[in-house]
């Protein structure tokens, strides 16, 4: 296993479309082992292969409490089949937009098809802080960041604090 480099924002990699997986292999599943070890090192609670350069889809996400046990999901071409009505506002964080938090507006709940480890399809059903994260960390494979979906003037604020910080090497980045 290993840690990875995590790009930090703006960057172009982050801005564009992931590639579907044609099959799951022991390189794709070593990939999502690395994710999983950079997201829990990090530490965070999702993590997409773009954000680390690999423009593949797949993401990982483990909402469980830090103190127990740990609850990871990895899922490989995930997709939207559903979501609910209702809207919440949660905060939300990137690892790619260090130290930036800002609430945002999404579904409650949904219904994501994807392939498992084994490249078996299977359907995950998600509400609250798991569904918020699946969002975030699908929105990652379309480019698309948690500050596209707040204001302009909120996003700008964010994206130059970030050029800033970038250029006095606040950040280990790549
Ligand atoms: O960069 C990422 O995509 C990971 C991001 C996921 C996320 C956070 C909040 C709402 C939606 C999606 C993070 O994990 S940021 C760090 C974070 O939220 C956290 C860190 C330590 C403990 C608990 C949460
Ligand atoms: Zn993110």
């Amino acid at each position: 296993m290993a840690q990875l480099p995590i790009i930090v924002a703006p960057d172009p990699r982050l801005k564009r479309t992931a590639e579907p997986v044609a099959r799951v292999d022991d390189a794709l599943r070593q990939l999502a082992d690395d994710l999983l070890e950079t997201m829990y090192a990090a530490p965070g609670i999702g993590l997409a292969a773009p954000q680390v350069g690999q423009l593949l889809r797949l993401i990982v996400v483990d909402v469980a409490p830090r103190n127990g046990p740990r609850d990871p999901h990895v899922l490989f071409n995930p997709e939207v089949l559903w979501v609910s009505e209702e809207d919440s506002t949660a905060s939300e964080g990137c690892l790619s937009l260090p130290e930036h938090y800002a609430d945002v507006v999404r579904p409650r709940a949904v219904k994501a098809a994807y392939l498992d480890r084994a490249g078996e399809r299977r359907i995950l059903e998600a509400e609250g802080l798991l569904a918020t994260c699946i969002q975030h960390e699908i929105d990652h494979l379309e480019g698309v960041l948690f500050v596209d979906h707040i204001s302009a003037l909120k996003r700008n604020m964010i994206l130059r604090k970030l050029v800033k910080a970038k250029k006095q090497g606040a950040f280990e980045t790549v």
